[in-house]
This record gives C-alpha cells, sequence and structure tokens, in this order.
C-alpha cells in the first residue's frame, strides 16, 4: 500500500527517536551489571549517579520505546487493513505531545534530578519536568486511540458481518487497556506527585500512589506485549511458511486480555501492609486468569509453526522445529519472532511463580524479578519492537537491509545473552540477593563486612549475559541507522505479513464487538479495585516526605543540617 510522505515521516520518526535514545539505555543497562557484579566500587560512573542510571535504562527502555513503538506500529496495522491512513493533524499533534514530554524527562534524569527509577514511587520525589515529560507522552498515546476508533467504526459501518481483521482487533484492545489503566496513573501524577514537587503540599500519600501506579503498572506490561502478540497472530505463521491454526483462539486471547490484564496489580503488592490478604487473594487468582490468553497463544502458535513445519516436508513428532526458517537472512522477521517465543516460555513460567502469593515471599524485591522482566519485556516485547522497526523502515522507505547477515544473528545472540543473564539474577534472587541496588558498594566489595562470596557467581553471569546483550544491542541500532545510508533501490510501501487462517472458522459476533467484554471489564474492575481502594483509604498512615535512593533520612532533615 502506498502511503503519503507526511504518514511516513511520522512513522520513521516514532521509530528512529527511541531508537537513538535507546543507546543510552542499552549503555545503562550494561552499567548495571557492571555496578552489581562489584566491578566498579563506587556510586557513579562518568559523572553518572547509579540511580539515575537506573531510571534512564529503565525510563527509556521500558516507557520511552515501548509507547512510541505502539503508536507507530498501530498507525501502521490500521491504515494497512483500514486501507487508510489516520487523521494526520491528530497524529502529529499525539507525536509533538510524546516527543516533547519525552525532553521534559529526559531532561530531568539526565541532570540528576529525576532518581526515581521506572515505576517512580514516592517518597522518592523527582522534579516537576519528569511527572509534566511522563503525563505528556501519556496524554499524547491516547489522541490515536480516537483516531483509529473512528476509522474503525467508518470500516464497520461499511462492512458490518466482515470479521475484523485480528490486527485491527488487537490494536484497539491494546489501546482500550492503555487509556483505562493510565487514567489511574494520570490521577496520581497530576493530584498526588506534581503538587508535591512543586512544593504545593509537603508530604504524599506512599499506599495511595502506589496503588495506583499498579493498577497501571501491570496493565502497562499487556500494553508493551500484545504489538509483539499481534505480530505471533497476524505474521509468524505466513513467515513460518504455514498458516494461523485458529483466528478465534487469537480473538478469545484478545479479549480475555480485555478483561484480566488490569484487575491484577495487587499482586505486586502482596507485601504492602495496607491491603488485607482477601484482596490480595482475589487480585491472585485474577492473575491466574491472565495467564491463560498466553497458554491459548503458546498452543495455537505452536500449532501453526507444526503445520508450517510439516508443509516444509518434516517426519516424526518434533521434526518440523528443525525445518523452520531460523537463518533466513531474507525473512529475518522469523527469526525475531521465535527468539522471543522461546524466551516467554521462561519468562512466562517465571511470572506464575511470582503470582504466586507464597513463592511471591521468597521473591518479592529480589534480583529474581528482574531475571522474570528480562525474559518477557527484553524478550518477546523487545525483539518484536526491535525486528519490526528495521522492518518498517526497510520496507517503507525502500532502502535494503544493513549487514542482512548480522541482522538474523541479533534476535539468537541477544537471547543468549538473556538467557545466561537472567540465569544468574534468578540464581542470585533465590540466595537474596536484591534487586535495585549497587551491589558493588557493599555486597560485592571484599573489603565490606557485609561481602558476600556467595553472590559473585551469580553477578558474574549476569555481568556476562549483560555484556552479550550489549553487544547484540549495539549491533542493532548499527544496522537500524545503517539502513538510512543505503540507496533506494526497491519499492517503497507499507506492507505487512498477512497469516491466512488455516480453518475457515465462521463469524461469533460476540467475538466480534467490544461493548458485552467492555461492561465487563468495567465490573470485573469494580470487583477487584473498591475493596483495595477501602483498605488504601482505611489502613494507610501517616504521609511521608521526600526521601533519596541512597540515604534513609529525609531530605529536608538533611538539607536542614
Ligand atoms: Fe510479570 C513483575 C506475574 C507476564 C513484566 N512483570 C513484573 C515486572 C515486570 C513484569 C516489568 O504476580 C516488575 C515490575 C516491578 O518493577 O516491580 N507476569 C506475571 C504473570 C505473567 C507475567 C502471571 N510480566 C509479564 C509480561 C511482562 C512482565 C508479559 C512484560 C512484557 N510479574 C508477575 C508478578 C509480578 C511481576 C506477580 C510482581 C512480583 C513482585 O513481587 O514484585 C503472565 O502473563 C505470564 C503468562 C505467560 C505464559 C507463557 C506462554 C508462552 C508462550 C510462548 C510459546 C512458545 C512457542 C515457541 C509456541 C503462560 C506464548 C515454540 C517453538 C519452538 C521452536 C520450540
Amino acid at each position: 500500500m502506498q502511503v503519503s510522505k507526511s504518514f511516513k515521516t511520522l512513522i520513521f520518526l516514532e521509530l528512529s527517536i527511541p531508537v537513538a535514545l535507546l543507546t543510552l539505555g542499552i549503555y545503562h543497562g550494561l552499567m548495571q551489571t557492571i555496578f552489581r557484579a562489584g566491578v566498579l566500587q563506587q556510586a557513579a560512573f562518568a559523572k553518572l549517579e547509579y540511580y539515575q542510571g537506573l531510571t534512564l535504562h529503565g525510563v527509556i527502555n521500558a516507557v520511552v520505546l515501548t509507547t512510541f513503538f505502539a503508536v507507530a506500529f498501530g498507525h501502521a496495522t490500521m491504515a494497512f487493513y483500514m486501507k487508510k491512513e489516520p487523521n494526520k493533524m491528530i497524529a502529529w499533534t499525539s507525536f509533538s505531545f510524546m516527543a516533547i514530554g519525552t525532553v521534559l524527562a529526559a531532561w530531568a534524569m539526565l541532570a540528576g534530578k529525576a532518581s526515581v527509577l521506572y515505576t517512580f514511587y514516592p517518597p522518592l520525589k523527582a522534579h516537576p519536568f519528569f511527572y509534566l515529560g511522563a503525563a505528556l507522552l501519556i496524554v499524547g498515546s491516547w489522541l490515536p486511540l480516537f483516531n483509529w476508533a473512528r476509522m474503525y467504526v467508518q470500516w464497520k459501518r461499511g462492512n458490518p458481518t466482515t470479521k475484523t481483521p485480528l490486527a485491527v482487533l488487537g490494536t484497539l484492545i491494546n489501546f482500550i487497556i492503555w487509556f483505562v489503566c493510565t487514567l489511574a496513573v494520570a490521577y496520581e501524577v497530576l493530584v498526588l506527585l506534581l503538587p508535591w514537587s512543586l512544593g504545593w503540599t509537603t508530604t504524599v500519600n506512599v499506599t495511595l500512589a502506589r496503588t495506583l501506579f499498579w493498577f497501571f503498572g501491570h496493565a502497562l506490561v499487556y500494553f508493551w506485549l500484545l504489538p509483539a502478540y499481534i505480530m505471533f497472530y497476524t505474521m509468524l505463521p505466513k513467515l513460518a511458511g504455514g498458516k494461523l491454526y485458529s483466528d478465534l483462539a487469537g480473538r478469545v486471547a484478545l479479549f480475555l486480555f480485555l478483561l484480566f490484564s488490569i484487575p491484577v496489580g495487587v499482586h505486586h503488592q502482596y507485601s504492602d501492609p495496607s491491603i488485607t490478604q482477601g484482596v490480595k487473594f482475589f487480585q491472585g487468582m485474577l492473575t491466574f486468569g491472565v495467564a491463560i490468553p498466553s497458554f491459548i497463544t503458546a498452543f495455537t502458535i505452536a500449532a501453526s509453526l507444526e503445520y508450517a513445519g510439516r508443509k516444509r516436508g518434516s517426519k516424526g513428532w518434533f521434526g518440523w522445529m528443525a525445518r523452520l526458517p531460523y537463518l533466513d537472512t531474507r525473512n529475518y522477521m522469523f527469526a525475531y519472532l521465535i527468539c522471543g517465543l522461546i524466551l516467554f516460555v521462561f519468562g512466562g513460567l517465571t511470572g506464575i511463580v511470582n503470582a504466586s502469593y507464597q513463592l511471591n515471599n521468597v521473591i518479592h524485591n529480589t534480583s529474581w524479578l528482574p531475571g522474570h522482566f528480562h525474559m518477557t519485556v527484553a524478550g518477546p516485547v523487545f525483539l518484536g519492537i526491535i525486528g519490526m522497526s528495521t522492518y518498517m523502515y526497510s520496507t517503507m522507505s525502500g532502502r535494503k537491509i544493513f549487514m542482512p547477515k548480522v541482522n538474523v544473528i541479533i534476535p539468537y545472540l541477544w537471547t543468549i545473552g538473556v538467557l545466561i543473564f537472567s540465569t544468574g539474577l534468578m540464581w542470585g534472587g533465590l540466595l537474596g540477593e536484591p534487586r535495585r541496588t549497587n551491589l558493588g558498594m557493599t555486597y560485592l566489595n571484599p573489603k565490606s563486612e557485609l561481602f558476600r562470596p556467595d553472590w559473585v557467581p551469580t553477578t558474574t553471569l549476569a555481568l556476562l549475559g549483560g555484556i552479550i546483550m550489549f553487544i547484540a544491542g549495539m549491533l542493532f541500532i548499527v544496522v537500524f541507522f545503517g539502513a538510512m545510508f543505503r540507496k533506494k533501490n526497491q519499492v517503497a510501501e507499507l506492507n505487512l505479513p498477512v497469516s491466512e487462517a488455516y480453518h475457515d472458522e465462521k463469524r461469533i459476533p460476540l467475538f466480534d464487538q467490544f461493548k458485552p467484554w467492555l461492561v465487563t471489564m468495567v465490573l470485573i474492575l469494580l470487583i477487584a479495585y473498591i475493596p483495595a481502594l477501602m483498605n488504601v483509604n482505611k489502613n494507610t498512615g501517616p504521609n511521608a516526605p521526600a526521601f533519596t535512593p541512597d540515604n534513609p533520612v529525609p531530605v529536608q532533615i538533611i538539607n536542614n543540617k
């Protein structure tokens, strides 16, 4: 499909700005492993402090990159399937909000005035520009939903009995989840944090802020994940040389995400004393519910891949696995997606460990956690994003891939890095190694009384994985920007791989409309969150003053000394 120059420029900016920032994000990832392995035994390196680097790492990689990509990919998907470009004025306004927000937050972090990590939990306090930046980024990313909803309604009027394309359904569901969950974080930022940061209030309600954050925070992970799921369902079977085993399974999975993505945030607060056990138990059960669409996906995609392998002439039960196009340089998206799936097997299983109230007591706030989430957000999510960014840039600009052989190796290198890295972190976590801690200052410094020799092998393993991931990440940046210097030598068009369905399944109206699902979603949300907020209201102690991450004394007392 041919698209206008303005639309192309918009997509290129939405892809390339976060990829440029990723250089900083990846660098700070490597620095984390170096600090934690005790190679550096100091609070800062190259004038960037440990927590400042960790904040830059989390915010750039997990918030900025993912949000810009979701919007760019959503624009491409909607335009491709609806055969119509979104309204450009709305799209550019959305981009401007997101870009200004990113600049404000980046300034605050680089100036060392917002070392509050990507969860920006109070009582850590940031400069007002950080909160304002976050709010602008979020509001900017809301606008496309209204744009696409209009396109969808118009399309549906002309095609009332045609099944909504799965990719369109996924995009709309993802941004509805995003809109609903960000309402809570918008309240947290605008009503609790910004006035506190501006000095209009002196203390903050930490428990309320955390509960509002996690109303948003777990749905956030599915906002990251769903673009990758759209790729798994609508592209991977085709890339593998087969068909999608069941289109209906994809629809069921997507609608289940709509129901269960948000009312599970309390599973991040199992250790918070203000929330009672009943609420924790209920949201814990719903957390097992949110794993169901991923199990559906695992079986559906495995069946699709098996079909592809058999079509390619495989024999026996597992022969199909060997027949897939793992190293085909022209079909490189397959490599990115299959590696993401392999990592997600482990990311998903560790998620189920986290979800169990009892097991969570063992791993909460240990390095097990980053072990889990690097096999999810740095697994299918990151690999889907970087593979698709290269693909979209190359096809829409008409430029060939730079270093195609390296391009197809990157996901495997990254996967090996993540597997080593996460093994180190999770093994360490089981030995009690804390997350978000500059271990080189104490526990990994042999001169310290607190030295823990049993954490040397685990952090060294994580360092090794971190170095491999860093190399793969930098190679991606070279491949992505390298394409910009190549001559245009192919047709420039918006063209996404489209998987055919294996079965000709009839359209079931329930799985092709939003209303019943939205009503159920709201009901479950109310049942899950009214008691949680009542708990917070009843059991929260006094508000807290501001702290910095490296000092147990409130900022005001330090400043008065
Ligand atoms: Fe999680 C904490 C539970 C999924 C990200 N999670 C986090 C944090 C992040 C994160 C960033 O219950 C840390 C937040 C912080 O900073 O404090 N998580 C889960 C559960 C799932 C889950 C039950 N998480 C994700 C995804 C993420 C993500 C997805 C990012 C994208 N997580 C938790 C809990 C905590 C938590 C607790 C809080 C812990 C605490 O104490 O703080 C589920 O959605 C997982 C379901 C997934 C599956 C896997 C299905 C497998 C598939 C692959 C199939 C492979 C094939 C290939 C077909 C059941 C689909 C075959 C081909 C061949 C060739 C073999």
